[in-house]
C-alpha cells in the first residue's frame, strides 16, 4: 500500500499534543428532549442488518416511487442507493412542508451591515422563489435535466435560491466557493462543462463591499481559452440598483436576475422526477495531484443521509433555530445549511461577513438576536473568538443546547472554551469527522447517547463501521496505534464517482485496500479516507490529519501541488515546494519554497510576485506565510524534492539525517534563511 508516511508522522503528533482527556456527559435535560436516545440504534445498525437498515433514513423523505432495491452493487464501487426510487430534493427541502409550515422562517439571512436588518424568509416566499428562478433557468437560460451549472456566489439568501431552482429542474449544480479566485472558477467551469455561470455583483466581507462580478468576466475568458464557451452570465444583485452601474455587462451575455426574473414572476415549475442515483451536485476538492476533483453525489442516497443526520446528531427540531457558520460554497454549507435542515423544514441562519466583524461579539449578537439554540462552527472560528473575545459570549443572552464542531482537529482546551465559554456549560458537543466525499458524518458521538471526549471525534455513527490499517493494509484492531482509517460499509451519502474520472475514484479511494478489483460484493470495497486516526480503548476515534498532499487551512482543503502549479507559473521559477506550517488560529498554513531560474537573482518583489500569483490562481485562503527564496531544495540523488526536510525547518523541528541526500549542505543554508 501507498503513502507510508502516516504512521510516522502521527505518532510524533500523539507525543507532542494529545493525552487521553475526561469524559463529559449530555445533560438530563438535553437526553430529555433529543431525537435518538434508545441505545439499541447501534445494534440495528450492525453489519448483519447492512444495508437494509439505511431504509430508516429514506423513509425520512417523500418519494414520488418507493425504490426496487436499497443498495445496487453491480458497478462496485460506484454504488447505487435506493435505485429505481423517483425523488426531488427541491420538493423535499420546500414543498412538502407547505401544508403545515408554509409561514414558518425557511432561511434567515443576516447581512454584514446591521442597519439592513434580517431578512426571514418563509417556506412559502422560499418556494415561490425557488419557483420564479427555475422558470428563468428552463425558459430564459435553456437549462434541462442533466445539464451543469457552475455558480460562483458569496453568502447570501439567493445562493440557496439557485441551488434548490437547479434541483427543482434535475440540473447539477456545482458551487465554486466565493472566494476562489477566477481561474479556480475557471476549471471548474471546464471541468463539468458548464454554460451557464451565476454570479452576484457584490457583497460585504470584513467592512468592505467587494466587486464579485468581475471574476465572472475573468473566469469566463480562461474558460473559453481552454475551449468551454459561456453563454450566459446571470447575474444576482445583491444590491438591486444601488451598485448596478458599477457592474460592467456584456450584451447579450450577461443579465441581471433581478431584471429578468420580473419576466417569471408567477410560473410555477412542477419538479423533475429524478431517479435516486442521478447526481444532485459536484463539489470540487483538492487531492494529491493538481487537478481538483469533482465528487459527484446523488439525489435520494445524499439527501436521505444529510436529512438522518441532520436529525440524529444535530439534533434538529421543527422548533429549533440552527444556525451553520459554514459558507455555502463547502460540503458542510450544502450538507447541513442547506440540504439538511430544509428537508427537515427547519429555520437555517445565513450570514453574509466574517465572526469577528465588527467586533467579536457579533456571533453571540446575531444568536441572542435570532434566539440561536443549535450552533455549528469550525476550530479556527473558535479559536480566533477565543483570542480576540474570550469574555464576549457571557455579554449576550442565548442558551445552545446543542454545538457542532468541523473540519479539523479541536485541540482540548479550545474544546474546552467552546463547552464552557460559548456553550456556557449548558450545550451538548458534536466534534464531527468527515469529508467532501462523504457527504455527511462518518465520526461522531450520537448526543444523546454517547460522552463526549474533547480532542476525539468519537465512534463511527450510526450505520458506519470504521477500522484502521496500517501502511502494509493490515487491520490494527488494538488500541491506541495510529494508522489509515477507513470504512468497512459503503453508506448513503458517499460520492458516486469523481465527475468524468472514474478511474481515478476507484484508485485514490479503493484501490490500494481492494484485495478484489473484480468484486461486486460491498464487502470487498471499503472506503479509504486519507486521513490519520487512532482508536482507543473506547472504541472513540482521534483524527489526527491528512497522509496525503493535503494542507488543512482554517478547515478548507488546499492541494500542495495546486500551491506549487501556481507558483510555477511564475516565469523566474524553477521548483516550488509547499509545506504545513503550524498557525495559532488556523491550524495550518503553507509555507512555500522556491528555487529560481539560473541566474535570477532573489528580491522582496520577486517573492511577492510568487505569493500574488498563488492567490491569483487559488483565492486568498492559499496565500502563503511566506516565500521562501532558497539556492537549492534539498534533494534524494534520485533527484526528489525532501519536503519532510523544509517541514521540519519550518515547524522549528528535527530534520533528521540528511547526510544521504544529494546536496545536504543547503539544508543548513536554508535553516539558517528561515529560523534566524
Ligand atoms: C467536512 C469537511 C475533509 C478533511 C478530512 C480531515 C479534516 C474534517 C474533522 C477533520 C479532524 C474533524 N476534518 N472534520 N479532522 N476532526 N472533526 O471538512 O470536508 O473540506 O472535504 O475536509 O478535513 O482531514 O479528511 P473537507
Amino acid at each position: 500500500m501507498s503513502r507510508k508516511d502516516v504512521v510516522e508522522t502521527t505518532e510524533a503528533q500523539i507525543a507532542v499534543h494529545w493525552k487521553e482527556e475526561e469524559y463529559y456527559h449530555p445533560s438530563p435535560k438535553f437526553i430529555g428532549q433529543a431525537n435518538l436516545t434508545d441505545p439499541a440504534v447501534f445494534d440495528r445498525f450492525s453489519l448483519d442488518n447492512f444495508p437494509d437498515y439505511y431504509t430508516d433514513f429514506a423513509e425520512m423523505l417523500t418519494w414520488y416511487k418507493y425504490w426496487d432495491e436499497v443498495l445496487d452493487t453491480s458497478d462496485a464501487p460506484c454504488f447505487k442507493w435506493f435505485k429505481g426510487g423517483l425523488i426531488n430534493a427541491s420538493y423535499n427541502c420546500i414543498d412538502r412542508h407547505l401544508k403545515d409550515s408554509k409561514n414558518k422562517t425557511a432561511i434567515h439571512f443576516v447581512p454584514e451591515l446591521e442597519e439592513e436588518r434580517i431578512d426571514h424568509i418563509t417556506y412559502q416566499e422560499l418556494y415561490v422563489r425557488v419557483n420564479e428562478f427555475a422558470a428563468l433557468l428552463r425558459d430564459f437560460a435553456g437549462l434541462k435535466r442533466g445539464d451543469r451549472v457552475t455558480i460562483h456566489m458569496p453568502m447570501s439568501a439567493e445562493l440557496p435560491i439557485t441551488m434548490l431552482a437547479c434541483a427543482r429542474l434535475g440540473v447539477i449544480h456545482s458551487v465554486v466557493f466565493g472566494g476562489f479566485s477566477a481561474s479556480a472558477c475557471a476549471d471548474r467551469i471546464v471541468d463539468s462543462n458548464s454554460r451557464v455561470l451565476i454570479t452576484m455583483d457584490a457583497y460585504y466581507r470584513a467592512g468592505k463591499l467587494l466587486n464579485h462580478k468581475q471574476h465572472a468576466d475573468e473566469a469566463v475568458k480562461i474558460s473559453e481559452k481552454q475551449g468551454q464557451v459561456v453563454d450566459k452570465v446571470l447575474v444576482w444583485q445583491r444590491y438591486p440598483g444601488k451598485y448596478a452601474s458599477d457592474t460592467p455587462m456584456q450584451d447579450g451575455r450577461d443579465v441581471f436576475v433581478n431584471d429578468e426574473l420580473k419576466n417569471h414572476y408567477g410560473k410555477r415549475i412542477t419538479p423533475e422526477k429524478m431517479l435516486s442515483e442521478d447526481p444532485l451536485f459536484l463539489m470540487y476538492t483538492s487531492g494529491t495531484t493538481g487537478k481538483p476533483k469533482g465528487c459527484q453525489h446523488g439525489t435520494g442516497g445524499y439527501l436521505a443521509y444529510v436529512t438522518a443526520m441532520s436529525r440524529y446528531i444535530q439534533d434538529i427540531h421543527p422548533e429549533d433555530v440552527y444556525w451553520c457558520m459554514a459558507d455555502i460554497g463547502w460540503i458542510t454549507g450544502h450538507s447541513f445549511i442547506v440540504y439538511g435542515p430544509l428537508a427537515l423544514g427547519a429555520s437555517s441562519v445565513i450570514y453574509e461577513g466574517v465572526p469577528t466583524y465588527p467586533d467579536p461579539g457579533r456571533s453571540w449578537r446575531i444568536a441572542q438576536a435570532l434566539d440561536v439554540n443549535i450552533f455549528h462552527t469550525a476550530p479556527t472560528a473558535i479559536r480566533a473568538l477565543r483570542k480576540l473575545g474570550p469574555e464576549e459570549p457571557a455579554k449576550y443572552t442565548y442558551h445552545f443546547k446543542h454545538m457542532t464542531t468541523v473540519g479539523e482537529p479541536i485541540e482540548p482546551a479550545v474544546w474546552k472554551w467552546y463547552e464552557s465559554a460559548v456553550g456556557k456549560g449548558e450545550a451538548v458537543i458534536v466534534d464531527t469527522w468527515w469529508q467532501t466525499e462523504t457527504g455527511g458524518f462518518l465520526c461522531s458521538t450520537t448526543p444523546g447517547l454517547n460522552p463526549m471526549k474533547p480532542g476525539s471525534a468519537g465512534p463511527g455513527v450510526p450505520g458506519i463501521h470504521p477500522f484502521i490499517l496500517d501502511a502494509e493494509g493490515n487491520e490494527i484492531t488494538q488500541p491506541g496505534i495510529a494508522g489509515n482509517i477507513c470504512i468497512r460499509n459503503p453508506w448513503p451519502g458517499q460520492f458516486q464517482t469523481i465527475w468524468g474520472d472514474r478511474q481515478r475514484f476507484v484508485d485514490t479511494y479503493f484501490g490500494p485496500i481492494c484485495k478484489n478489483p473484480e468484486s461486486k460484493d460491498w464487502k470487498d470495497w471499503p472506503y479509504l479516507a486519507g486521513d490519520a486516526a487512532m482508536m482507543a480503548q473506547d472504541g472513540y476515534f482521534r483524527i489526527l490529519g491528512r497522509i496525503d498532499d493535503v494542507i488543512n487551512v482554517s478547515g478548507h482543503r488546499l492541494g500542495t501541488k495546486e500551491i506549487e502549479s501556481a507558483a510555477l507559473m511564475v516565469d523566474e521559477v524553477a521548483e516550488a515546494a509547499v509545506v504545513p506550517v503550524s498557525h495559532e488560529i488556523k491550524g495550518k498554513e503553507p509555507d512555500l519554497y522556491v528555487a529560481l531560474k539560473t541566474g535570477i537573482k532573489p528580491s522582496e518583489e520577486l517573492a511577492k510576485k510568487v505569493s500574488d500569483a498563488v492567490c491569483e490562481q487559488i483565492g486568498k485562503i492559499a496565500k502563503p506565510r511566506r516565500v521562501w527564496l532558497v539556492p537549492d531544495m534539498p534533494k534524494t540523488r534520485s533527484g526528489k524534492i525532501m519536503r519532510r526536510v523544509l517541514g521540519a525547518i519550518s515547524n522549528k523541528g528535527d530534520v533528521g539525517d540528511v547526510m544521504t541526500l544529494a546536496n545536504p549542505e543547503v539544508v543548513e543554508e536554508i535553516r539558517n534563511m528561515v529560523q534566524k
